[in-house]
C-alpha cells in the first residue's frame, strides 16, 4: 500500500498530540472538584483516549511500512500494549466496572489505570525522544488543521456515542458523578470506601486535642468542644473513583479560629496536619466554607473515616479532606508553595 509520506508523520503527531491531551487531563481531573469544570475535563479525557483508536488503522500502516527498516522494538511493542491497556481499563470504569477485583490486583480499576497511564507516560517520552522531529511550517496548512479538525470531531463523536450506550443499556457508568465518580454510600458513613492515600497508613491512635496556632498563640481544644452544632452536607469524592454525600457536623474552620481570640492574620493560609503526618494547606479565606467533623449523618466518625475528626473541604476531591486531624495552624505562605497532590 502505497501512502504519501506525510500521512505517516501527521498519524504520529495525532497519537502525540491525543496521548499529551489524555495524561494532561488526566492529571487535571484529579484537580478539579466542582461539576461544571470537571465534566469538561473528564469529557475531554475520554475522548482524547477513544480518538486513539480511530488513528489505529493509520498506525497499522506506518508500523507495516517501517517494519522493513526497523522491526518493531520492545519499547514500541510495550508502548502500545500499555496505551490499549490503559484505554481498556478507562473504559471499563467509566461503564462502571470499578473493582476491586482479583484481576485488578484487588485494587480499583480506576487506580490501575492511572498506573498504566503513567507507565504510558514514560514510554511515550522515551519512543518520541527517539524519533523526534522538527516543526514543519507545512504541519499548520489547511490541510493540517483539517486533519486536526477531523480527528476532534471523530474523537468527541466517539466519546458521546459511548456515553449514550450507557445510557440506553443503563450501564452503571450512565450513574456517575461529573468526575467520573461512582456513588458508595451516601448517608451511610458505614458503607463508605475508607481510602488512605498511597503515601499514608491510618495511626494505631488518634490524637484527643487540636492543636489551634495562629499569630503565635496556641490552643489544645479538646475533641469534646468540636462538636459545636456546625453542619454541611458536601461530597467527599475520591481520586479512587467513589463518591458519598454526607450531613457533617463539627465546627467551622474560622469559628474555631476565633477562639484564639480578637486580632488573627486575615489572609495567609491554613495547614491542616493528621497525627500521622498528611497535611494539606488551603486558603484562609476557605476557613468559612470548611468544617472540622466529628460526625457524619449523626454518627460520631468511625476510626477509619479519621475519628475523632477530620477535615471537611466541600468542592475539594477528597485527598484534600484530612483525617485524624491533630493541629490547624495558620501560616503566612500561599496554599499553592506545596505539591499539587500529596507527597507526605
Ligand atoms: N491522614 C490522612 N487523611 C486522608 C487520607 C490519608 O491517607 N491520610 N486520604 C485522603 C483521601 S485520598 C480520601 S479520598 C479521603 C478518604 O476518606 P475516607 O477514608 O473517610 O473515605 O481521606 C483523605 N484524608
Ligand atoms: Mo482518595
Amino acid at each position: 500500500m502505497l501512502l504519501p509520506r506525510r500521512a505517516g508523520r501527521r498519524t504520529n503527531v495525532g497519537l502525540l498530540g491525543l496521548l499529551l491531551l489524555a495524561g494532561g487531563t488526566g492529571v487535571l481531573a484529579f484537580a478539579v472538584g466542582s461539576p461544571g469544570p470537571a465534566r469538561l475535563v473528564v469529557a475531554a479525557h475520554g475522548a482524547a483516549g477513544l480518538g486513539l483508536l480511530l488513528l489505529v488503522p493509520w498506525k497499522a500502516v506506518v508500523v507495516r511500512r517501517a517494519w522493513h527498516r526497523r522491526p518493531v522494538g520492545s519499547g514500541g511493542l510495550a508502548l502500545g500494549v500499555a496505551t490499549l491497556l490503559t484505554l481498556l481499563t478507562g473504559v471499563l470504569h467509566a461503564a462502571g466496572v470499578t473493582g476491586p477485583w482479583p484481576w485488578s490486583a484487588g485494587v480499583p480499576v480506576l487506580h490501575l489505570h492511572v498506573a498504566l497511564g503513567v507507565a504510558t507516560g514514560a514510554l511515550v517520552a522515551v519512543h518520541a525522544w527517539g524519533r523526534r522531529q522538527r516543526p514543519r511550517a507545512t504541519d499548520l496548512h489547511r490541510r493540517g488543521l483539517l486533519q486536526a479538525g477531523a480527528l476532534a470531531a471523530g474523537a468527541a463523536a466517539l466519546w458521546g456515542a459511548g456515553e449514550g450506550l450507557l445510557r440506553l443499556t443503563g450501564a452503571p457508568g450512565a450513574q456517575r458523578r461529573a468526575t467520573g465518580s461512582f456513588d458508595r454510600g451516601t448517608d451511610d458513613p458505614a458503607a463508605m470506601p475508607i481510602t488512605q492515600w498511597f503515601t499514608d497508613t491510618a495511626p494505631p491512635a488518634a490524637a484527643g486535642t487540636v492543636e489551634v496556632v495562629a499569630a503565635g498563640r496556641r490552643l489544645r481544644v479538646p475533641v469534646a468542644d468540636l462538636d459545636r452544632g456546625d453542619t454541611v452536607r458536601a461530597v467527599l469524592d475520591c481520586t479512587g473513583g467513589w463518591y458519598a454525600a454526607q450531613d457533617w457536623g463539627g465546627v467551622r474552620l474560622d469559628r474555631l479560629l476565633a477562639l484564639l481570640g480578637p486580632g488573627l492574620p486575615a489572609d495567609g493560609s491554613v495547614d491542616v496536619v493528621s497525627v500521622t503526618g498528611y497535611r494539606r494547606r488551603l486558603p484562609l479565606a476557605d476557613a468559612g466554607g470548611l468544617l472540622l467533623a466529628v460526625s457524619a449523618a449523626g454518627r460520631p466518625l468511625s476510626a477509619g473515616h479519621g475519628a475523632p475528626v477530620r477535615l471537611v473541604a466541600p468542592g475539594r476531591r477528597g485527598f484534600w479532606w484530612v483525617k485524624w486531624v491533630a493541629r490547624v495552624e495558620v501560616v503566612d505562605a500561599p496554599w499553592w508553595v506545596q505539591p499539587p497532590f500529596p507527597l507526605q
